[in-house]
């Protein structure tokens, strides 16, 4: 009987494009869906891109797989994974792999990690970008789990992988739920890049007076320098494309209210537990969260606002474009900030260079620039913050007055742009010689006595307030 080198158990949109992928490549794959449907359709229609084992059942797919066994799980994150790791797991023996290419939340990934483990089965968290097209075509693919399970997975995943510049889109994370922490992470950095687009697109628009044809050309030329990349690329598309029914801009037709699936907001939730500052995140969910309140919105909407003109001089849009530059390089910081915070908190030791590496390719947020922050991290792998980096440091002292001049603008003339301010407040709030917190902490010791650290000595100390305000030590 031929036996398949992987299985792939879930077989909607990004679980058979995998399942092709891997056929593509020359790995005879095991099949099973729940409903078995979907699993016939799959041999109908593309059975003939490779070697295809089909089951019907969960004891068919098992017996189906070569030891040690390789199953890959893509159903919809939560409890359908957990239904069918219950599934499975029974059916698997001691060195058998699980892997879940699901979007689960990595608090989730930890759990399961640990009660296979005590099964000794691997269970290998597994960050997948690049949506439908990207599992067919190359993704880019962020594993946890042991480093034992990555040496039997690895070389198929790096196999399907992108691949840019001979380096796959694929690399060991780290243990446990560190691959879907990467990825939430990916995806939370993706929501602010999206976020900054976007902003950049309403100030051409209401600032400069540009049509939608017009700002589509702007991010044409902006796709070939430093800003290249796929979410300026299909911003041009989206911008370039009108309406067939009504004829008007098809960016003009679309109802103004964002929708999530909550990765973003995951990525903001951990950030606070990890106490780290990802504004740029948090930002891009608020903003895809105020554009869901239609009510609150419609209620509001007679709020008096300044007169609203293009008031832009000429080289607005460059002026754009560097805002967007600088505000991105503060984004990414703060993204791998929380990687690496991640990495300290749970003893991961993820090389981000590496993650941004393995981002160049296959995914949404794949771009040039990424390139630079991996030659960031090689110069400096303990670097605290990407702004200083050479590189970035330049570049962010370059955009800096052009940046200060589009945030002003929008402010001006009433044109929300959450993204570029909290970027530029963040930047200036590092480079700080003194920051209001001080004055904060008197507040604290004021009403709490929850004391204070001095400049000049040691030790925490408390202000009589209520008495004679002398000073104790506390
Ligand atoms: P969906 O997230 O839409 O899930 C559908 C699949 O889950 C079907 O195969 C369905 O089986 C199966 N399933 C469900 Br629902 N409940 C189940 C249960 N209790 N037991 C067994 N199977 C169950 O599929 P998708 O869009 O292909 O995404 C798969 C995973 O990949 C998700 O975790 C998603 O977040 C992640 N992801 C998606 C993208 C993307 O661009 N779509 C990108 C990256 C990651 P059925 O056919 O019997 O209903």
């Amino acid at each position: 009987m031929q036996t398949a080198r992987i299985g792939v158990t879930g077989l909607a949109v990004m679980g058979r494009n995998l399942a092709r992928n891997l056929a593509r490549h020359g790995h005879p794959v095991a099949l099973h869906n729940r409903t078995a449907a979907r699993t016939k359709a799959l041999v109908e229609e593309f059975g003939d891109e490779g070697a295809f084992l089909p089951a019907e059942t969960a004891e068919q797919f098992v017996a189906s797989l070569e030891r040690p066994r390789r199953l890959v799980i893509m159903v919809k994150a939560g409890a359908p994974t957990d239904a069918v790791i219950d599934e499975f797991a029974p059916l698997l023996e001691s060195g058998d792999m699980i892997v879940d290419g699901g979007n689960a939340h990595f608090a989730d990934t930890r759990r399961r990690e640990a009660a296979l483990r005590e099964r000794g089965i691997h269970f290998v968290g597994t960050g997948i970008s690049g949506g439908e097209e990207g599992a067919l075509h190359g993704p880019s693919i962020m594993p946890g789990g042991s480093a034992e399970s990555y040496e039997a997975l690895g070389p198929l995943l790096e196999d399907i992988a992108a691949n840019v510049d001979g380096t796959p889109c694929c690399t060991h994370v780290g243990p446990d739920g560190a691959g879907h922490f990467v990825k939430m992470v990916h995806n939370g950095i993706e929501y602010s890049d999206m976020q900054l687009i976007a902003e950049s697109y309403d100030l051409l628009r209401h600032a400069a007076g540009l049509a939608p044809a017009e700002i589509a050309e702007v991010f044409r030329t902006w796709n070939t320098g430093r800003l290249e990349s796929y979410l300026i690329e299909i911003t041009a598309e989206v911008l370039a494309h009108t309406d067939a029914g009504t004829g008007k801009p098809f960016v003009d037709v679309v109802l103004d209210q964002a929708e999530q699936k909550g990765t973003g907001r995951w990525t903001v939730q951990t950030a606070l537990d990890l106490g780290v500052p990802v504004g740029g995140i948090a930002e891009a969910v608020f903003a895809r969260s105020v554009s869901g309140h239609a009510g609150l919105r419609e209620a509001s909407r007679n709020l008096p606002g300044p007169a609203r003109s293009a008031v832009a001089g000429s080289g607005f849009a460059d002026k754009v474009e560097k805002a967007l530059y600088a505000s991105k390089i503060v984004a990414y910081a703060q993204g791998f900030h929380e990687i690496q915070a991640g990495s300290a908190e749970y003893g991961w030791n993820i090389d981000a260079g590496a993650m941004a590496a393995i981002w160049r390719g296959g995914c949404i947020i794949r771009a040039r620039f990424l390139d630079r922050i991996r030659a960031a991290y090689e110069a400096d792998p303990a670097t605290p913050t990407l702004l200083t980096d050479d590189h970035f440091a330049e570049a962010l002292g370059d955009a800096q007055d052009a940046w200060r001049d589009v945030v002003a603008t929008a402010a001006r003339i009433g044109v929300p742009a959450p993204g570029f301010s909290t970027a530029l407040a963040y930047y200036d709030s590092l480079r700080a010689d003194r920051l209001p917190a001080a004055l904060t902490q008197g507040q604290r010791d004021f009403f709490g006595a929850h004391t204070y650290r001095r400049v000049d000595r040691d030790g925490s100390f408390h202000t009589l307030w209520g008495g004679d305000r002398t000073e104790a030590t506390a």
